[in-house]
């Protein structure tokens, strides 16, 4: 099915027809075709990645998300699966031609039982992370990965996308928190890997391919999520420092705590930002140049432990939180940078991964590379040198530059182009940067298996055919009403 504004009363058509089969299996209300309804599923929060919709179609539960597969599959129509709509980098909203459905499984949001013994909890893909947190914390348990959205963020979504997040130097990314999952696949037959066995060596982990896939194998409807203890004593504390070379020196002298868990990075223009956008109180009477926040948790004593760490490093001003709420206000000078820098406007926003000993380096050099076409905030997960890059101000005319630039000298550190925001569409053109040719070949062949039709959430991840992709010349995206749009294949 194509819809072109060429004839948009027989595309109308078309989509109602498309609409009427979808209704039938999820009813009316869950199949959204006007406009206004499907605005909210078309754009992503930061507003920068925005396409255009079919329509949208909420299923309820794994069995309608596969019937409504296989209708779109029928009637030839590309799906974008869709959880809380989080996502950084276009791989969550449609295209911009019109062409595509949302699937939206914000309505799979149940949460089974805990199986304490095994420590496993089954959920739907719609499920929020805060609504995970809630139902497993009252069984003192907890699930490892964390992060600032985790009120609208979902499951699915973050299984998709293989979400990092605030905790991962101690429990790693949502890949090695997940025992099992369940998805519909491009034919509308369903995976089901959900019985979460610690032991099950018989063959390759199908579930596993799912996770960081991006939606771009098939539609993830339910997991099998790995839980923790949740230790019962945390103690935080927000240290000035005099570089990010100083924070990395303090970083490694932390991690002989084994309960250190946080190791969050910001900067003096990062938190003046967050100040003016909140109204929070400064948490120390001068500005410094970078400031670390870290966290420990464990069952006994985090607090004094971690004092007496914090009080052999030579940091320029200490803040310690002594409880829960002296922790939450801590933390909220780094979570609180993503509205922050949203509200100054529309950010270029670049998740990246630099090796550690390259950080520094890498930050300072970033004035020289940006040459005065953006501003500039860094923040992010220190210790896996996980920076978020996020640029205000570029000019449409610099933006393809830019990103280049950027992603290059990342390549050239031996870094990643993406750490944990996923490849989406903003990226899709840049991955020959990082990954090789017979990388890229093979995840050819792995989405041509399993999604032969190229159903599912086209030109998000791989690189657009027959280009040869960024791997040094010019750009292969495309410029749309201000917005940069991976060229579809
Ligand atoms: C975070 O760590 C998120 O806060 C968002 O990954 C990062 O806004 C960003 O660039
Ligand atoms: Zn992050």
């Amino acid at each position: 099915m194509t819809v072109t504004g060429a004839a948009p009363r027989a595309a109308d058509a078309e989509r109602q027809r498309l609409a009427r089969r979808l209704a039938d299996v999820v009813g009316d209300t869950h199949v959204l075709t006007e406009p206004a309804l499907r605005a909210p599923y078309e754009t992503d929060f930061t507003g920068r990645w925005s396409g255009r919709s079919l329509l949208v179609v909420r299923p309820a539960d794994p069995a309608q998300t596969a019937e409504a597969v296989r209708v779109c599959a029928a009637a030839g129509v590309p799906v974008v699966p869709q959880g809380g709509n989080t996502g950084l980098v276009g791989g969550s909203v449609p295209g911009g031609d019109g062409t595509e459905v949302v699937l939206s499984l914000r309505r799979l949001d149940g949460i089974g039982p805990v199986d304490p013994g095994a420590r496993q909890v089954t959920v739907g893909a719609g499920a929020t992370l805060a609504a995970l947190q809630r139902h497993v914390r009252r069984h003192g348990l907890d699930f490892g990965v964390d992060l600032a959205s985790r009120d609208s963020a979902t499951l699915g979504g973050m299984a998709a996308t293989n979400a990092g997040g605030e905790r991962v130097l101690r429990h790693g990314t949502v890949r090695a928190n997940v025992a099992g999952a369940e998805a519909v696949l491009a034919d509308g037959g369903v995976l089901n890997r959900l019985a979460g066995l610690p032991k099950d060596n018989t063959g390759y982990d199908l579930g596993g391919l799912l996770i960081g896939s991006e939606g771009t194998l098939a539609v993830l409807t339910r997991l099998r999520l790995t839980l923790r203890p949740r230790p019962p004593r945390r103690a935080g504390a927000l240290l000035a420092l005099d570089s990010l070379a100083h924070a990395v020196g303090v970083l490694t002298a932390l991690r002989r705590l084994e309960s250190l868990e946080l190791a969050e990075f910001f900067t003096a223009d990062g938190l003046a930002l967050v100040l003016e956008h909140s109204g929070l109180p400064a948490p120390f009477r001068h500005a410094h140049p970078v400031y670390l926040l870290v966290e420990c948790a464990g069952s006994h004593g985090p607090l004094d432990e971690l004092a007496a760490v914090v009080g052999e490093l030579d940091a320029r001003e200490v803040a310690v939180a002594v409880d829960d709420a002296d922790r939450r206000r801590l933390a909220a000078y780094r979570e609180r940078h993503t509205e922050a820098v949203n509200a100054a406007g529309t950010p270029l926003k670049l998740d990246v991964t630099v090796p550690l000993a390259e950080l520094p380096e890498f930050v300072a050099g970033l004035p020289g590379l940006l040459a005065g076409r953006a501003r500039a905030y860094v923040f992010g997960h220190l210790a896996e040198g996980n920076v978020h890059l996020n640029l205000l101000g570029v000019a449409a005319a610099d933006e393809e530059e830019l990103v280049h630039a950027v992603l290059r000298r990342i390549a050239d550190t031996g870094g990643s182009i993406s750490a944990e925001h996923g490849i989406g569409r903003a990226k899709a053109a840049y991955l020959p940067l990082t990954r090789s040719p017979a990388d890229i070949a093979l995840m050819r062949a792995v989405k041509a298996a399993w999604d032969p039709a190229g159903l599912f959430n086209p030109g998000a991840v791989l690189p657009p055919a027959g280009r040869p992709g960024h791997t040094g010349g010019r750009p292969t995206t495309r410029h749309r009403g201000g917005l940069t749009w991976t060229a579809r294949p």
